[in-house]
């Protein structure tokens, strides 16, 4: 049945090559037959194939209407194309016809898009930069996997006809890298924001401090970075962001369409923090740094005020450093706190949040304190978690607290695949491709209202990922099905269709670098 799918859909784009054969009548038919239009991931909401083509060739210009944000995708487009086709493509506001990006209000939401393509005209209009940014993913996606490459490729340079009109279905789609248990560069950090990008991720949560490391300069307590920093898991040499490269990757994400949301872990989680300042500790005295990868023995000293100023301190200087409106405290396995300690730190830890302006972020152990007004707990139980606790979770929800989804044995990127994956955890199991893909997050908790679930979100804990080719591997190819599970309608969930559309971006990513796990599951066409 689906063989019959796929041939039909095959026949489809050789019969709309020939309808537009007077375009492409010097290319080879297999290579000029373009990608259907629901051959994207994730999958657009609505698709409607048809009509001729629209070819881009050496007189392409890129029309931006007169704004400067359209401008800006505009030339980011423009980036994206000239390497592998070699042609100019002038960004300009004057003239018609060729690919045309239009901010027009009204047009599917905050971060969705439409897309037109005819033989004359590739247009995309959005209410939003966001969303013409997003239709920009679609449109690469559109062209062949060897427009990733950054020498010139021949083409032909065919987008199939036709109209996508397409919206997120939820408003979080994130991802989580921690660079605390290892430290990743400002430039492996702006890899993966590329990465998250061609997916329209729109979130990106940095773990920045750990029992591990702390890795983000704070000028009030210099030793945070300065010897927090120093190490990392397995004892190398840790590293920490000075404000000026966290403000890089913050506009660069931005630059993405993605919002920074920064994570300063706590009561517990905070080891290095206790190592850099003995008066951070209930005795006073510093501890050595740790570079294990236990979890649960450090707590913040709830009992002492200075505890209440360094939060303070640290909060302040990172929502000034934050455009975005959300700031995370952590709040996970403080099996070094008491109940009571712990709910009576976070009534005091969230109003600091929303005195510096932003709204509280927490892993869902939140729910077993007070959480704030308008407060989003962050899921990350499993199958085998206890029906108490999600009846916990579940409770805050229909309090009102926003659930991020992130099910540690369904989306936690650092999973292994199975017992053979080289890197990463196996706590909360294996976890292939389809298992990672095939569950929707509107029904995913008992007695949680749908409008309670913001979205969901991949984390990448480190412990055993020390570079971007690790990311790659453990982030390849489950990524893209977070995406799926973030962006697309429930309607269009389906495994067997989701399977090729995810097999026909393994040639992307060998284009682009990526180093991906083969996964059994997946129909990879033959290299
Ligand atoms: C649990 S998930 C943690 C992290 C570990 C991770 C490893 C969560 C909120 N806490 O501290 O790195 O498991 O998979």
């Amino acid at each position: 049945m689906r063989q019959h799918h796929r041939t039909l859909r095959l026949l489809g784009s050789l019969l709309l090559v020939a309808a537009g054969a007077g375009v492409t009548a010097a290319a080879p038919a297999r290579a000029a037959a373009p990608t259907p239009l629901d051959r994207v991931v994730p999958a657009p909401a609505a698709v409607h194939p048809g009509g001729s083509p629209y070819r881009i060739t050496r007189g392409t210009h890129i029309r931006v209407d007169g704004s400067r944000e359209a401008r800006r995708v505009g030339e980011y487009l423009a980036d994206l194309l000239r390497p592998s086709t070699g042609y100019r493509l002038p960004v300009t506001a004057h003239g018609d016809g060729g690919i045309r990006l239009r901010l027009t209000k009204g047009v599917s939401g905050p971060e969705g898009y439409r897309l037109d393509s005819s033989h004359r005209h590739l247009t995309i209009s959005a209410g939003s930069p966001a969303g013409l940014f997003h239709g920009v993913q679609t449109l690469r996606q559109l062209l062949p996997p060897a427009v990733e490459k950054d020498s010139v490729q021949p083409g032909p340079w065919l987008v199939a006809g036709g109209t996508i009109e397409d919206a997120p279905r939820y408003g979080w789609r994130g991802a989580m890298l921690d660079v605390a248990r290892h430290f990743l560069t400002v430039e492996e950090v702006k890899r993966y924001v590329d990465r998250l990008a061609l997916y329209k991720f729109n979130k990106l949560h940095l773990h920045l401090s750990d029992d591990q490391g702390w890795r983000i300069a704070v000028d009030s307590w210099p030793r945070l970075a300065a010897y927090g920093g120093s190490t990392e898991v397995g004892g190398g040499p840790g590293g920490s962001y000075t404000k000026a490269q966290y403000r890089e990757i913050v506009r660069y994400a931005a630059s993405r369409h993605l919002e920074v949301v920064p994570e300063i872990d706590m009561p517990g989680h905070t080891h290095a923090a206790l190592a850099s300042y003995a008066e951070l500790n209930c005795d006073g005295v510093a501890p050595p740094l740790y570079t294990g990868t236990e979890v649960g023995f450090s707590s913040l000293c709830v009992d002492k005020e200075v505890t209440y100023d360094f939060v303070d301190d640290v909060v302040r200087e990172i929502a000034a450093l934050t455009p975005g409106r959300h700031l995370h405290i952590g709040g996970d396995e403080a099996h070094s706190t008491s109940h009571a300690d712990y709910v009576r730190f976070m009534d005091r830890v969230q109003p600091i949040v929303a005195k510096y302006g932003k709204t509280v972020v927490g892993w869902h152990q939140l729910t077993g304190a007070a959480p704030a007004e308008g407060a989003l707990a962050q899921y990350w139980g499993l199958d085998g978690t206890s029906a108490e606790e999600k009846a916990q979770v579940a409770r805050a929800a229909r309090g009102g607290t926003g659930l991020i989804l992130s099910p540690a044995d369904r989306i936690y990127l650092d999973m292994k695949y199975t017992e053979d994956t080289p890197l990463g955890l196996s706590w909360a199991g294996y976890v292939e491709v389809r298992r990672s893909y095939d569950w929707d997050p509107g029904a995913y908790l008992p007695d949680v209202p749908a409008s309670a679930v913001r979205g969901v979100e991949a984390p990448l804990w480190t412990e055993t990922v020390e570079n971007s080719a690790h990311v790659d591997y453990l982030a390849f190819p489950r990524l893209p099905g977070v995406a799926e599970l973030g962006w697309s309608p429930a309607a269009t969930h389906d495994w067997e269709d989701y399977r090729v559309r995810l097999a026909a971006q393994g040639p992307r990513w060998d284009a682009l670098g990526i180093g991906y796990y083969r996964s059994p599951q997946v129909p990879w066409p033959a290299a």
